[in-house]
């Protein structure tokens, strides 16, 4: 008998073995992290979390910590109840607004927070450590597929999925609070600090005999501020100024222009505050739609293979509260009746292009883009960046009856780069000098957004139609829309896609600042041929540029067809033109590791336009084109 025991213990033991594989494989949703539950609100819905400024090697001041949860210092102060120039001293208590998604691919409620991996990251630091247990790193790798959690490449973007839940709908709270239980919390203090009550704790989270140490639970937060917070704010220490190394405006000269408005002081009701700050957050979805030809090429659709895209689809229909009538950070916040003046009631005389009109508001003129609401995410953007290479934001308004959105930005008055060079005339205004200095100040802008902010911004959008050009034909990258956002849905196929869009990204979905570097090469190209990025038959202008190359070596008579006819006509340093040609090449490498940084570009570039300076007058043959 104990025999036949034996033998079927055995028998299972295979069994399981057999079966166990099949099971790993099958994706199941992580152990952690709280399960979408049918009879919340609809997702996704205003969260917030409890961060501790300092502990460890977590942030401290507010700007760093609002770089953590991409949100802006602003933010976190109001939904800390601090004021903006206030310092936390360690292991204060720092409310984070975020907006909760449900992810019915896995069934669980996250925030995705983006994070670029740095030196020594893994997601067990970043998040045990950096995110302090707000999430916990099988639900990291969960959300991550295509990475590999033992191999991450410095500079990689990595989705965070903060634990959050959506209230039920008749809870009377302004929202649930992700709160890490620590060993010395017992719920009557936690309760006590929110202003909620016992019981309300373990009906969310069971008994707290069940909760273990570092384990996430809800709180009910009825009222704002919560008593922690109130308390909090007075330890606050005395208002000194954020230290100047950690904001992200030191590198760029401020420069005085009178449009430049600097406003701090805020006047919005609690209620309002937040919910602006959900607006603000809730924007993971935008996509740009105007000023661009990407629906002439047919390039709207993009790639949707990220884990990021997976929560893109739920775009929040949230009734606009805030009336703002004051100034809001950087920005002043205009109203919407002002915009209708400034643009003749959004006429269409007043129109530039899609969906940006002209606008004079007191005598200075503004580019006034509007846009569904979820757009103001390109603020959470422009407001890390201020560089003259930048096309500047001066404010905004948002019009809550509408749904509508407006962004004001500085006006650029010659229009963009695309336009001059599809317009014959224009193009032979636009020199070889003009056009080396416009490749210079994209080199210097991007340089700019690369290396001196953090976290770092990618601009992903980098194209002709997203170059501005001012009065003296400077240069100004436009539409930060897409920036570190995802593109979204299903056209992976559509070849025109490919004009400006890295390999790695249209393959991996890899979002890296050498995938502005490769279309930055696009738009080198272009400045040279005068070409559009892609031909009426989709073929790529990089693509027909590598093989210019090749048959150049066999003394092909294309390379000089290759050229835009607006600058063969002039003469212009062989050189200074085949350095250009050889950076793009550089930057339209397929291994993104090979491709320059920016500040390589912008060095070699800066020579090229040296060699122009000492150029005495040699005008461009095809022989010497065709000899190198
Ligand atoms: C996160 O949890 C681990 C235990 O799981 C703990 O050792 C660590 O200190 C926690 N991190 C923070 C910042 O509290
Ligand atoms: C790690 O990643 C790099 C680049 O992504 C790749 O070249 C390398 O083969 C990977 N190594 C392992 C052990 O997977
Ligand atoms: C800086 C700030 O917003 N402080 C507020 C914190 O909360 C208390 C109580 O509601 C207010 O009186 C403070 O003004």
């Amino acid at each position: 008998m104990a025999a036949f025991y034996s033998f079927l213990l055995a028998l299972l033991s295979l069994l399981l073995l057999l079966l166990l594989p099949f099971s790993l494989s099958q994706s199941n949703p992580p152990p952690e992290g709280f399960n979408c539950s049918s009879n919340r609100t609809i997702y996704p819905c205003s969260s917030y979390a409890l961060f501790r400024a300092g502990l460890g090697i977590s942030p401290l001041d507010l700007v760093s910590v609002g770089d953590l949860f991409d949100i802006s210092r602003l933010m976190v102060a109001r939904t800390s109840n601090l004021s903006i120039s206030s310092v936390p001293r360690e292991g204060q208590p720092l409310l984070i607004p975020l907006t909760c998604d449900c992810s019915s691919s896995y069934n669980h409620s996250y925030s995705l927070v983006q994070y670029q991996i740095n030196a020594g990251d893994t997601f067990i630091i970043v998040s045990s450590e950096k995110f302090q247990n707000l999430t916990v790193y099988p639900d990291v790798e969960f959300v991550n597929p295509t990475l590999v959690p033992t191999n991450l490449t410095i500079g990689v973007m990595v989705n965070f999925p903060i634990f959050c839940q959506c209230p039920n709908p008749g809870d009377k709270v302004l929202g649930l609070v992700t709160y890490v239980f620590r060993p010395s919390d017992n719920y009557s203090s936690i309760a006590s600090n929110f202003g909620t009550d016992t019981k309300s704790l373990i009906s969310l989270n069971g008994p707290e005999s069940s909760v273990e140490a570092f384990s996430t639970i809800l709180v009910p937060m009825p009222q704002f501020p919560p008593p922690l917070l109130k308390n909090a704010s007075a330890l606050a220490t005395s208002p000194a100024p954020a230290p100047s190394s950690t904001t992200p405006f030191v590198v760029e000269k401020k420069n005085d222009r009178k449009g430049v408005i600097i406003g701090l002081s805020v006047a919005l009701g609690v209620l309002g505050g937040l919910w602006l700050l959900m607006l603000l957050l809730a924007g993971w979805y935008w996509r740009w739609s105007s000023l661009d030809g990407r629906k002439r090429r047919g390039e709207g659709g993009g790639i949707g293979k990220r884990g990021e895209n997976r929560f893109e689809n739920s775009a929040p229909e949230m009734k606009l509260m805030a009336d703002i009538s004051e100034w809001l950070d950087k920005y002043k916040v205009f109203q919407i009746q002002e915009l209708r003046r400034a643009t003749s009631d959004f006429d269409s005389s007043s129109l530039i292009q899609g969906t940006v009109y002209k606008g004079v508001i007191d005598g200075e003129v503004f580019a006034v883009k509007k846009m569904k609401w979820n757009a103001c995410d390109e603020l959470k953007i422009l407001q890390k960046v201020n560089h003259t290479n930048l096309v500047k934001l001066e404010g905004f308004c948002i019009d809550p009856e509408a749904g509508t959105c407006y962004l004001v930005y500085e006006y650029v008055e010659n229009g963009s780069l695309d336009s001059w060079l599809r317009d014959p005339a224009a193009a032979r205004k636009l020199t070889w000098r003009a056009r080396l200095r416009v490749a210079l100040d994209l080199a210097y802008g991007l340089q700019y957004i690369h290396e001196h902010t953090w976290p770092r911004v990618v601009h992903k959008d980098i194209k002709t139609t997203n170059v501005l050009l001012d009065a003296k034909l400077r240069a100004k990258i436009a539409n930060f829309g897409l920036a570190k956002t995802g593109l979204n849905a299903v056209t992976t196929h559509i070849i025109g896609t490919q004009g400006y869009i890295a390999p790695e990204y249209l393959s991996d979905g890899l979002v890296t600042t050498k995938m502005d570097v490769f279309a930055y090469g696009v738009v080198l190209l272009e400045l040279v041929s005068g070409k559009e990025a892609v031909n009426e038959e989709g073929v790529a202008l990089w693509a027909e540029a590598e093989e210019m190359q090749l048959s150049a070596s066999r003394k092909g008579v294309r390379v000089i067809g290759w050229m835009d006819q607006a600058i063969r006509e002039q003469s212009c340093p062989v050189d200074s033109v085949v350095s250009v040609v050889n950076v793009a090449m550089a930057c339209v490498q397929k291994d993104p590791s090979k491709r320059p940084s920016m500040v390589e570009v912008a060095y070699t570039l800066s020579k090229a336009d040296e060699m122009f300076s000492d150029y005495s007058g040699d005008s461009l043959s095809s022989a010497d084109i065709v000899a190198r």
